[in-house]
């Protein structure tokens, strides 16, 4: 039998297994960040870095709940000036790495794109998506035509390959998906956390000074899995499955959905690092076991055997 190859490769990004963590997980220190990497990730992925420091919001900002865990984190960053020093450091550690990144109008997107490609980034993770920012900077992941201009823009200030974001808090995923990939993207990461809030019932009131954060964990993954499958089958670009993933199977889940790779973030909190290595090795005995020697053939295999549940929207020529 052939040898096993976890390789992939998004876009020219080549990766040597489909694992990254998820944006904001471990945050963007270099030392963490290869932490990750040496726990077996193919690539890492930075925290969201804008155009100019934030603090973010005040405490809480994180709750543990029993499906998964809430943030409002409120974007906090050094700002990409500070940055470009980090990138250079993670470059040194050999660690290959996305940048995420985000801006509140398409300049901004479009010049913090234009730094972290001069700064040596592998590749960008453009953030259409956080939820926590709705009153300032707008959740733009809610609108297919702002998210097809800010792409086109990102696209025409780098020769990276960038991936966008994707929110789940929208009515069709689809659309913006399809947007993304008329403005340039070379990838869609599918999903960022899903809206939600807790209430302290001693306090009553909201846990989050923000009131409401995203979930992300556990209890997400079938949301965000079935947006990966609807993404998967509205565009041609690959598809990068985030939410939820902390068992290899989780990941072979998204695999078969249609994901290219997958992104763990939450995991790290109940599982250590160790969780890279843990969904790698599962990945590679379950490839081994079914007779798969590469990463591609496994891509979107449950679509051939779901093609019976196309919804009858979509057979009616709508346009996505
Ligand atoms: O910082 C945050 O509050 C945050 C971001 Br940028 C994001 O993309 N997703 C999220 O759940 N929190």
């Amino acid at each position: 039998m052939s040898k096993i190859s976890l390789a992939v490769d998004l876009a020219g990004f080549h990766l040597r297994n489909p694992t990254m963590n998820a944006a904001g997980v471990l945050g963007m220190s270099p030392p963490l960040l290869k932490r990750v990497y040496d726990a077996g990730a193919g690539a890492v992925v930075t925290k969201s870095i804008g155009p100019v420091p934030r603090t973010g919001h005040p405490n809480p900002t994180l709750v543990q709940l029993s499906g998964g865990a809430l943030n409002a984190m409120g974007l906090p960053n050094p700002g990409v000036d500070y940055f470009v020093d980090e990138i250079a450091k993670l470059k040194e550690l050999g660690v290959p790495t996305v940048a995420s990144f985000f801006g509140g109008s398409v300049q901004e997107f479009a010049e913090v794109a234009y730094k972290l490609t001069k700064a040596g980034a592998d590749a960008l993770e453009l953030n259409a998506s956080c939820p926590n920012v709705a009153e300032e900077l707008g959740m733009l992941a809610a609108d297919a035509g702002s998210v097809e201009k800010v792409t086109a823009a990102v696209k025409d200030e780098t020769r990276l390959p960038v991936f966008v974001k994707l929110s789940p808090n929208v009515t069709n995923v689809k659309t913006v998906a399809k947007a993304a990939e008329w403005g340039g993207a070379d990838a869609i990461t599918a999903v960022n956390t899903l809206l939600g809030m807790a209430i302290d019932v001693n306090f009553r009131r909201p846990v989050l000074t923000n009131v409401t954060g995203g979930l992300s964990g556990p209890a997400v993954k079938p949301v965000a899995l079935r947006c990966v499958w609807e993404v998967s089958q509205a565009v041609e670009i690959p598809v990068i499955g985030c939410g939820g993933v902390t068992t290899w199977e989780d990941a072979v889940e998204y695999l078969l959905a249609g994901a290219s790779a997958v992104e763990i973030g939450t995991a790290v909190m109940t599982r250590g690092v160790e969780v890279y290595g843990e969904v790698v090795r599962g990945l590679e005995r379950y490839m081994t076991k079914n007779g798969f020697s590469r990463v591609e053939e496994v891509v979107g295999l449950a679509h051939e055997a779901g093609r019976h549940t196309e919804s009858r929207v979509d057979k009616c020529n709508i346009r996505v």
